[in-house]
């Protein structure tokens, strides 16, 4: 079991801090950021499904930077950033390349299926009740747009870096979602902890590569100079990083309205933390893998003006999406956008399972956030100093979500 601090402290090295913004300054408007995404960049748009009713939405590639460019530290990745991330993106890159990254998604995506065809009584003993369901194993806990609750997906959440984030029991009470020890399948599937950790652990370190440069395309921005961490401090001295193996079941649509929603399998969100690592979805049949059987099927994304895309990345590709959190404190230089994933709908989709694999990195409980004066989400939650914890901001949150759907 690990128990401890953070996963490697960037405190003492000198790095830029734009994180906290004590001023509001210069913000771009929503209007400002939306105006130039670029449908028209033609080589980005790789097809379109044709004899359709209403054209469905157009694809889109990711921006891609190569492992051996991001990895440099003094690289100039500032075009790629703000391209991809930037107040003209789609919020999201993939980064080519990353050594061992095909074999270590593989080998955990496999599990997924696995774990949620465990029997029911053990799956049961796999549940956290007192997290929220933010450990170990959740199936139909969580709400959909409709208020329904979601069976569609089961998730499988463990902390990669830390089993136990702290042994202080006030904390563990106050922030149960982040601070409870993880649960491992240790009697059924040994191999899920092994397999969770050393893909969990690689798409956090290509992360903290990723928000260096994140970093200084801020800076770069005339964003100055600010009191608190960086992006990369933040996410490399945070204990709050959470994995999330999840596994889409079958679907079996009985009209035709729900096949061709792009929230078939998870309804639309945006990630609220930092930055959220993300592995291209693995289809599987009778626990074999399939070709992707729908080209409609997959991840979706709502741009800055408002128009549906869907995303494409390549299966060797590490994807990596900015949460809200970053976008407050960045003042809207890196750009958080929602997203949804749909079913397949086409015939030979029956019995086509999907799983995935998300690495939410988020900032430590205890870490002061000093919001702008003016900010794009949730502004009632911020108290008149602007000052919050990451733990308090995000109970705030999850009350907020409370009252709102229930
Ligand atoms: O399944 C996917 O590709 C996306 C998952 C996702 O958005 C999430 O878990 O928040």
């Amino acid at each position: 079991m690990e128990v401890g601090s953070a996963v490697r402290s960037l405190r003492t090295q000198h790095q830029p801090a734009w994180a906290p913004a004590a001023r509001a300054r210069g913000r771009r408007s929503r209007d400002q950021a939306s105006a130039a995404f670029a449908f028209a960049r033609a080589p980005r748009r790789v097809r379109c499904r044709a004899m359709q009713p209403h054209p469905p939405p157009p694809t889109v590639r990711t921006v891609t930077i190569p492992y051996a460019d991001l990895r440099e530290r003094d690289k100039d990745l500032g075009g790629k950033i703000e391209e991809g991330l930037g107040p003209h993106g789609l919020g999201i890159v993939s980064i080519a390349g990353v050594p061992d990254f095909p074999e270590l998604r593989k080998r955990l995506l496999l599990l997924a299926p696995r774990i949620a065809n465990l029997p029911e009584d053990v799956k049961k003993k796999l549940e956290d009740p007192d997290s929220r369901y933010n450990f170990g194993w959740s199936h139909g806990k969580e709400k959909l747009e409709s208020g329904k609750l979601d069976t569609f997906k089961g998730s499988f959440y463990a902390n990669p870096v830390l089993d136990v984030p702290t042994t202080d029991d006030v904390l563990v009470s106050r922030y149960p979602s982040y601070c409870r020890p993880n649960i491992w399948p240790s009697d059924n599937l040994p191999e899920l902890e092994i397999a969770f950790k050393a893909l969990g652990k690689l798409m956090m370190e290509v992360g903290l590569m990723l928000a260096h440069h994140c970093d200084r395309y801020v800076m770069r921005q005339g964003v100055g100079q600010y009191d608190g961490d960086s992006l990369e401090q933040t996410i490399a001295s945070s204990r709050c990083h959470k994995g999330r193996l999840l596994y889409y079941f079958p679907r079996q649509f009985s009209k035709q309205t729900e096949a061709g929603s792009v929230s078939s399998w998870c309804g639309w969100h945006t990630d609220h933390g930092s930055l959220t690592g993300l592995t291209c979805g693995l289809f599987t049949k009778n626990s074999v893998e399939v070709p992707c059987p729908d080209s409609a099927a997959g991840l979706y994304i709502r741009t800055r003006d408002n128009q549906v895309v869907k995303v494409v990345f390549d299966e060797d590709q590490l994807a990596y999406q900015i949460g809200e959190t970053t976008e407050i404190l960045s003042r809207g230089y890196l750009c958080a956008t929602p997203h949804s994933v749909q079913a397949p709908s086409s015939e030979n989709a029956s019995n086509v399972d999907r799983s995935t694999f998300a690495l939410f990195m988020q900032p430590d409980w205890n870490e002061k956030l000093k919001f702008p004066s003016e900010i794009p989400y949730h502004q009632e939650l911020i108290p008149p100093n602007g000052t919050l914890t990451f733990g308090e901001y995000s109970e705030r949150l999850v009350s907020k979500y409370y009252q709102t759907t229930t």
